[in-house]
């Protein structure tokens, strides 16, 4: 991936030999920068005159490139292989029940494309065909609503849609590091974050076309289509505010197989577990369905040893996703902080950066567009001065709540837990420009 001023991890994190590789480079890059200054004053030539490439036209200047649709359905240049989404190894026994990892460290905006979104499989993942696939709506009783029915993708895409752009997040997310550093790239202590536009149907719409009663039914149980049994219950509140979609569509085109197409649930603001893919039937009832998936897992394991269910909003969050846990600083000056904040609440407020391990925090930049329940980019310019930084974010979203630090969220919730750590992250840049993901006490 390229980046003028931070050498990407060729695969993880780097080796001994590549550190010293970079490093031989840096003194390189030091050594042309100060030639190409010194030729400059002399001569006046523009700058970088002193790099011979420059002077030497390549044979994609002189000769016929490709031709259109040579690729009928593009794809990214072949010097960006190595951004990929990544196994965490030995986190699962099999690769049907796991999850692979956003590479963060390499995006832009926020937007994700749609091919390196995170995957989380509890049974594997299916390309079902769609003209097979039925959405099925039913009451828990004869009475929840009035016409039970079965949708095509043919009918459901007939009605009106609407485009929203969200954030999905793993309850599990940065579920590895409630005790101790444990991973050494964002990639894999925030990658099971994402972000898309999603086109699709009001749910609300469907249980209104089916005579849903709404003074009965409180709560909607969502079932996928795989063989995980994947279901859970979603509050009527989140229904009735329109925003819970019953979507198709996936930073415009169908979803991708592994993010449940033909259909998928997208709860704006709830943990990932909640938007059931290959959704094939909601049911309206008057109580929380308690399945596996809501009383044994993504549950929360407080310090007394009780677990506490159905905390499902995914609490303000931010991470600083360059200079991250296994880049190299190249060069001394001018470095852009750059990440990504976000709250299952509402839009993000401010952003806080610290380089001195929360001594001190300045505002960072918010990117546009900020949006509610979806991710934020922010910026913040730093002038690295070689020596050890620690860096943080701290996000505040808009109904006032603050991102906490361990010492904080420990205090409440213990170590033992998996889901639901929303902690500030801290990146130790080392001297020699090697940077680290360590805990603060
Ligand atoms: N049918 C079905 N839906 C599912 C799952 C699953 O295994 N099967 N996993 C859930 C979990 S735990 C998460 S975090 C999200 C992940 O969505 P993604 O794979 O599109 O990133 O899907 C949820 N929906
Ligand atoms: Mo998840």
């Amino acid at each position: 991936m390229f980046n003028p001023f931070i050498r990407r991890a060729p695969e993880n994190f780097l080796t001994r030999e590549q550190i010293a590789d970079v490093q031989r480079g840096r003194r390189g890059f030091l050594a042309t920068a100060l030639a190409t200054a010194a030729g400059a004053a002399a001569a006046q030539a523009p700058a970088g005159a002193g790099d011979p490439a420059i002077l030497n036209l390549p044979g994609h200047s002189k000769s016929l490139g490709q031709a259109v649709a040579a690729r009928g359905y593009g794809l990214p240049s072949t010097w960006e292989k190595n951004l990929q989404r990544r196994e965490s190894p030995g986190l699962t026994r099999v690769s049907q029940a796991s999850v692979s990892f956003c590479p963060l460290q390499g995006l832009f905006g926020i937007i994700t494309p749609s091919g390196l979104h995170f995957e989380r499989h509890h049974q594997g993942w299916w390309d079902i065909d769609p003209s097979q696939h039925r959405l099925m709506i039913n009451g828990s009783d004869d009475k929840m609503l009035k016409r039970p029915m079965v949708f095509t993708m043919d009918e459901l895409m007939r009605l009106p849609p609407v485009s929203r752009m969200h954030f999905i997040e793993c309850g599990a997310n940065t579920g590895m590091e409630w005790g101790n550093v444990s991973v050494p790239t964002v990639q894999y202590t925030h990658g099971m974050l994402s972000c898309s536009e999603f086109t699709g149907v009001p749910l609300r719409t469907l249980l209104e076309m089916c005579g849903a009663d709404f003074k009965r039914g409180k709560f909607v149980l969502g079932e996928g289509a795989d063989g995980s049994g994947m279901t859970r219950t979603i509050p009527m509140s989140l229904v009735m505010s329109g925003e819970v979609l019953v979507a198709w569509g996936q930073n415009g085109e169908m979803l991708r197989p592994e993010n449940g197409y033909p259909l998928r649930l997208v709860v704006p603001g709830v943990q990932g577990v909640s938007w059931i893919k290959y959704l094939r039937r909601i049911e309206l009832g008057d109580m929380p369905y308690g399945t596996k998936d809501e009383t044994v897992h993504y549950i929360d394991l407080m310090p007394d040893g009780q677990h506490r269910q159905y905390t499902s909003i995914q609490e303000v969050k931010s991470v600083i996703t360059s200079p991250s846990g296994g880049q190299m600083l190249l060069d001394k000056g001018f470095t852009n902080i750059t990440g990504l904040a976000w709250s299952g609440r509402g839009a993000i407020r401010k952003v806080d950066v610290s380089v001195d391990g929360g001594r001190n925090w300045r505002p960072a930049r918010l990117e546009s567009p900020v949006l509610s329940k979806c991710l934020t980019r922010f910026n913040c310019d730093w002038s690295w001065d070689g020596k050890p930084a620690l860096l943080m974010s701290r996000a505040t979203d808009d109904t006032g709540q603050i991102q906490p630090n361990y010492a904080e969220l420990r205090r409440v919730r213990g170590t033992r837990s998996i889901y639901h750590n929303n902690a500030i992250q801290t990146w130790l840049v080392e001297e020699s420009g090697e940077v680290k993901n360590v805990q603060l006490s």
